[in-house]
């Protein structure tokens, strides 16, 4: 357990897990949730004990947007001046995975959240949107962005035109989570593939993060070449020379981690 705010932060073995906590506005988020975040996962990122970490909310709400109530009162000036919101973008810069784990709403910023974390799992009962077309403004952490080389053109442009809702069947169907799960289970279910990837080698979980994000960002030609290399880096690592020696010998790596 944690000193945070507006979040629990919890080790089990080597998967840190973060759950929202401001159950009186559905996980709303605001300046200081965006300051416990950031500091749980330079933590995490820092802890060489831990592999992977699960962001998840409550069974109602992953997080239902930025929060209104704060943003109410600000103009132009405010946000422009300040940069408001740009701090979020900070959190892709965590190097090891993180997992969202979706039940309820993921709204807005919510939905933008869930999208920085590098897969989502969603429980039957996970709800998609960006509505703040609906408050008469848009997406502002990357949602249109991250939503449309999700889910594609035309699924993006009617959800942030017309602040409909996707439910998890659909977002399965179109690509933006990677599998349901009873809602019940969903934390235990994150926490389990969560360890699954802290027990890889470190050094080839950060590679493999790495070049998956590449394709985001290059031209195939590049994002082909940047994977090769990569793949060859690898190959000086103690944890090749395990790994491989390990299949051989039909026994289980044990990784250093160099
Ligand atoms: N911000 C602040 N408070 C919220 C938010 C929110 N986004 N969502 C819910 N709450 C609060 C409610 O005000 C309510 O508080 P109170 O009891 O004090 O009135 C409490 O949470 C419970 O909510 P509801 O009573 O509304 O619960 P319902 O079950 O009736 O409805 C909904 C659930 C449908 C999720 C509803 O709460 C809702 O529509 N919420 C707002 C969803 C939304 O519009 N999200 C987008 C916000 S804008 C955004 O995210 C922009 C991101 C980029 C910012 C870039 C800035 C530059």
């Amino acid at each position: 357990m944690s000193d945070y705010a507006t979040i629990l932060v919890e080790r089990r073995e080597r998967v840190t897990l973060i759950t929202l906590n401001r159950p009186e506005a559905l996980n709303a988020l605001n300046a200081r949730v965006l300051d416990d975040l950031l500091a749980a996962l330079a933590d995490f990122d820092a802890d060489d004990g831990q592999g992977c970490a699960v962001l998840t909310g409550s069974a109602k709400a992953f997080a239902a947007g930025a929060d209104i109530k704060e943003m109410q009162p600000l103009d132009f000036a405010a946000v422009y001046g300040r940069n408001h919101f740009s701090g979020y973008e900070r959190l892709t810069a965590t190097r090891k995975p993180i997992i969202a784990a979706v039940a309820g709403y993921a709204l807005g910023g919510g939905c933008e959240l869930a999208m920085m974390c590098d897969f989502i799992l969603a429980a039957e009962t996970a709800k998609f949107g960006q509505p703040e077309i609906k408050l008469a403004v848009s997406p502002g952490m990357g949602g249109s962005q991250r939503l449309a080389r999700a889910v594609g053109k035309a699924k993006a442009m009617e959800m942030c035109l017309t602040g409909r809702m996707m439910d998890a069947a659909e977002a399965e169907r179109a690509g933006l989570v990677s599998r349901i799960v009873p809602a019940a289970d969903l934390v235990e279910e994150a926490v389990k593939t969560a360890a699954t990837i802290a027990a890889m080698a470190p050094l080839a979980v950060l590679a493999n993060k790495e070049m998956v994000n590449a394709a985001f960002e290059t031209t195939l030609a590049q994002g082909v070449q940047f994977e090769r290399r990569l793949f060859h880096a690898l190959f000086a690592t103690a944890d090749k020379q395990e790994g491989m020696a390990a299949f051989v010998e039909k026994r289980p790596g044990a990784w250093t981690g160099r």
